[in-house]
């Protein structure tokens, strides 16, 4: 067998079996070679930002990796702002980026570039698959360093490709065991969350799912300290029957008021909270004067491999012996009515947000009153934006759903942020996925608005324009999107909506009826 079927087996015994592609001529083997191996699924996506943000969003849901499927460097590069993404999610990625036939690099053809670099910016592996004999079992251990929770990235020349002598794997390689929690560490915890001053536990990482939150839970109940979580968690799970949870909060100011008093903040699976941009005069370390940092459990390391769970719960064992957890109650608020606003449409999300959704949130400003009104709702996973780079929320979507076929997803979505990687659209209808998109139309990158005043940014109502040449540069509003029509043109029904009355009723025909739709909710901007 040729080297891309001997990859392409070797991923599927490693235990990979979906691939979010956007292919060109280097990877035209690896494509052939699809087609005599029906069990990997193949996805293709109309922009490499679809794809590797496909791919977060799979492993987030799947605790796997997906492979991507990418065309050199230039390829890579556009899916860079969703591996960056995944990178800071820690989430596994195997990506596979084609490149030219070895003997062909010498000539500096039109799109050689340097790979390497391009992917050692969000990869924690790297490895050019030089020799096709080796192909397979690069690929299994390029899958064995993604499930360390990092991005790895292979490099496939053309040659290694298309040449015969490939041997797959047949056996997924080990990985790593998790390093268990140190007991100097442990004991310190213990001692800083029982010395009954000002304690918050930070949790992040795979401490966020149900069993981390109650393990924290059932420590602040013994000892009053509060829980918080970081502020973009990979995967958030809560809703009626989970224990609450809220995160610090990404303004500053606000973060700086959660956090202050503290004396004690003790890490588990989360990092030290700093602000997310340094603003003049405001902290950038948000540690308030005089509190002792504990790390528990450090952010490195697979969401999947519990170790700040386990942590947690040795913890809750010493400090509340035989305690429950206090599970957040099913409560919903009121159908709302009358006009479409943030806060009306974040009370029609809480009615009706299916039992077991997968929510993608890139609502941005438009969420401001999400986490409120789903608190009681039925339990749901609540996926983040981890590293800030927008566009994350719709191919993410795709890849959530792509792992989970029986979970509905929705996908809170912010006009800006949308536009990005609008192409997902066409993968969610191609592949019939059960996606509910609401667009939060509010025509404006509402969060810069706030931000240019926050850095004090000197342009502001200068004399000569009014500041309004800024402000043009943060208004989508001319030419007007209309995001009916986009998904329409991609085969994704959608309808618009202008009151909480119509939003609620396009989401229930959404739930209702299987297969990917989209709301355009119209929203003024919370930042006028
Ligand atoms: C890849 C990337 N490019 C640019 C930015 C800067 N940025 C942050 S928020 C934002 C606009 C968000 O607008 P929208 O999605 O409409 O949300 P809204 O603020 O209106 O709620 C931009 C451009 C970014 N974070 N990431
Ligand atoms: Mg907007």
């Amino acid at each position: 067998m040729n080297g891309a079927q001997a990859l392409l087996r070797s991923l599927l015994a490693s235990g990979v079996d979906t691939c979010f592609a956007n292919p060109g001529t280097s990877e035209m083997h690896f494509v052939a070679a699809l087609d005599g191996v029906p069990q990997m699924r193949a996805v293709l996506t109309l922009f490499e930002g679809v794809a590797t943000g496909a791919a977060d969003g799979y492993a987030r849901m799947a605790e796997r990796p997906a492979a991507t499927l990418l065309h050199l460097g230039p390829g890579l590069g556009n899916g860079l702002a969703n591996l960056h993404n995944a990178r800071r999610a820690g989430t596994p990625v195997v990506n596979v980026v084609g490149d030219h036939a070895t003997t062909h690099a010498k000539y500096d053809a039109p799109l050689q570039s340097d790979i390497a670099a391009i992917a050692g910016a969000v990869s924690g592996w790297v490895r050019h698959g030089a020799l096709t004999a080796e192909i397979g079992a690069d690929a299994a251990a390029a899958v064995a360093a993604a499930r360390a929770g990092q991005v790895a990235t292979l490099v496939l020349p053309a040659d290694v490709s298309w040449n015969d002598g490939g041997e797959p794997v047949t056996e997924p390689l080990p990985v790593a065991a998790r390093t268990p929690v140190a007991p100097d560490a442990l004991r310190a915890a213990a001692d800083a969350l029982s010395s009954g001053e000002p304690c918050v536990l930070l949790v992040g990482g795979d401490a966020t799912r149900a069993a981390g939150l109650a393990a924290a839970d059932r420590i602040a109940a013994a000892t009053g300290a509060r829980v918080l979580a970081e502020t973009f968690p990979t995967r958030l799970e809560r809703g009626a029957g989970v224990a609450r949870v809220d995160r610090l909060p990404y303004a500053v100011d606000a973060a700086v008021a959660q956090l202050a008093g503290s004396r004690h903040l003790v890490l588990a699976g989360a990092r030290s909270p700093v602000s997310f941009f340094a603003y003049p005069g405001k902290p950038s370390d948000l540690v308030p004067p005089g509190c002792d940092v504990h790390p528990l459990a450090g952010r490195e390391g697979p969401l999947t491999d519990g170790t700040a769970t386990a942590a947690l719960e040795e913890l809750a064992d010493l400090l509340a012996p035989g305690t429950a957890p206090r599970l957040a109650p099913a409560s919903r608020p009121e159908l709302p009515t009358g006009p479409l606003t943030v806060s009306t449409a974040a009370a029609v999300v809480g009615a009706l947000l299916p039992e077991g959704a997968v929510v993608v949130d890139e609502s941005v400003t438009s969420g401001l009153g999400l986490p409120a009104t789903t608190a009681g709702a039925p339990r749901h996973d609540w996926l983040t934006l981890t590293g800030g780079s927008i566009g994350y929320g719709l191919p993410t979507a795709t890849g959530a759903a792509v792992a989970c076929p029986d979970r509905p997803v929705w996908c809170l979505q912010a006009d800006g942020s949308a536009m990005y990687t609008i192409s997902a659209l066409w993968t969610h209808a191609r592949e019939g996925l059960d996606i509910t998109t609401i667009i939060y139309h509010n025509s404006a990158y509402a969060i810069l608005r706030t931000e240019l005043m926050q850095v004090g940014a000197p342009q502001v109502g200068a004399a000569d324009t009014g500041g309004s040449r800024a402000r043009a540069l943060l208004d989508l509003g001319g030419p007007e999107l209309d995001f009916v029509a986009l998904a329409r043109g991609m085969g994704v029904p959608g309808v618009r909506a202008t009151t909480a009355e119509e939003l609620a009723d396009a989401l229930r025909r959404a739930t209702a009826e299987p297969g990917p739709h989209l709301v355009e909710a119209m929203v003024p901007a919370l930042v006028p």
